[in-house]
């Protein structure tokens, strides 16, 4: 190895030993919280089929917990209990009809899914259902389910009416399909941009992880983790090459890394951690250096080889992200691939990532 390459890699294990107790920390908390999630919505609008979708559960046949009543149903998913599911009608006060545990649960809903069927359009009860809902200030996610059964030329005009008629903003919204017919969709529809509202939600409290560790699809489980990271890296703007300030990009994304294998229910150790990092940031580095030089250059930025002090920040920045959610996506290939996936494979999973992170975040009409 180079001079330089040994150098770098003794950079990156100090970073990511000094970051590794914080992270650690960090880590038992976010495991520590408690979370409840509500599927509300009225008779047959999917609810049974989102869980199934999103947590790979047949809502069925967990056994609810003392308190809860045939309508509205709460359940611990996970064995420690700090995961609670509520399932329950929309219609009213659903607090009114249980008491002692189930009550207690109600009052602490982090999340509320709200699913209606598209099939015959929104209801006079569930606009109120969702007046009454967002009073008593919850984040509420409405799901337009059923959309395989909205002909696909009617689908924009009906989404726009049926969410007008709930007074709902589409950014509150998901067009869904948890359960769709064979003969209408190959398989269920919007499953995760519901993950990412939830987790890009819940990420202010930090009970992302929590949600994440139970979602059976674990890539997508990973995306909000992921963009949370890279938005994080972008704020501090630090370029992570040779030479440069790396610890607070990289508390970041050892954080990151330890997430994602939390997500997949696998610990790594700080070796492993350090690993990746000098692996995949030193080999990827090259190349996004390179784009950000280019980029600069493309822009006109560079006259004469001078960088005005604001553009630097801007590339730095922006590189910051996009390394960050390269990292992330490599990451969770090479832990799904058994951690066998060799170092060109991730390479081209940490370009192609990072490539689609400048193009989702460059600034439009440039
Ligand atoms: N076509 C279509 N059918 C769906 C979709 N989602 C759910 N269904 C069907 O709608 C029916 C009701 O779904 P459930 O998930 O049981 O709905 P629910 O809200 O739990 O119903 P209740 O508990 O009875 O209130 C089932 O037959 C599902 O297969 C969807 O996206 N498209
Ligand atoms: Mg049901």
């Amino acid at each position: 190895m180079s001079d330089e390459g040994e150098k770098w890699e003794l950079t990156v294990r100090e970073a990511t030993a000094t970051a590794w107790s914080k992270s650690e920390t960090e880590l038992a908390e976010a495991l520590r919280q408690r979370l409840v999630v509500a599927f509300l919505g009225s008779a047959s609008s999917g609810k049974d089929s989102a869980i199934r979708v999103l947590f790979g559960l047949d809502f069925g046949e967990v056994s609810p917990i003392p308190g809860s009543t045939s309508s509205i149903r709460v359940a611990e998913l996970d064995r420690e209990g700090q995961v609670l599911l509520v399932n329950a009608p929309g219609f009213g006060d659903v607090r009114r009809d249980v008491d002692s545990t189930a009550r207690r649960a109600l009052d602490a809903l982090d999340i509320i899914v709200y699913v209606v069927n598209c099939e015959g359009g929104a209801t006079a009860d569930e606009r109120n259902d969702l007046d009454q809902l967002r009073r008593a200030g919850r984040p509420v996610l409405v799901c337009l389910n059923k959309i395989d059964l909205i002909r696909t030329r009617e689908r924009e005009a009906f989404v726009t009416a049926t969410l007008a008629q709930l007074g709902v903003d589409p950014k509150e919204a998901v067009v869904t399909a948890f359960d769709p017919l064979p003969q209408l969709a190959p398989g269920p529809i919007g499953v995760e941009p519901v993950i990412n509202w939830i987790g890009l939600q819940l990420a202010a409290s930090g009970k992302t992880l929590l949600f994440a560790k139970q979602l059976r699809n674990k890539a997508a489980a990973c995306e909000p983790i992921i963009r949370a990271a890279a938005r994080n890296a972008a704020i501090a703007g630090a370029v992570p090459v040779p030479g440069v300030d790396l610890a607070a990009i990289t508390a970041i994304q050892v954080k990151l890394i330890r997430d994602i294998a939390t997500v997949h229910d696998q610990d790594l150790g700080q070796d492993v951690v350090a690993f990746i990092l000098s692996e995949l940031m030193a080999s990827g580095m090259r190349g996004v250096v390179r784009w950000g030089m280019e980029a600069a250059k493309a822009a006109g930025w560079m006259p004469g080889g001078q960088i005005a002090e604001g553009i630097i920040l801007a590339i730095s920045s922006s590189m910051a992200g996009a390394t960050t959610y390269g990292l992330g996506k490599a990451t969770v290939a090479w832990i799904q691939s058994g951690r066998k996936l060799g170092a060109d494979a991730l390479r081209s999973v940490f370009d192609g990532a990072a490539d689609a992170w400048k193009t989702e975040t460059a600034p439009r009409g440039r």
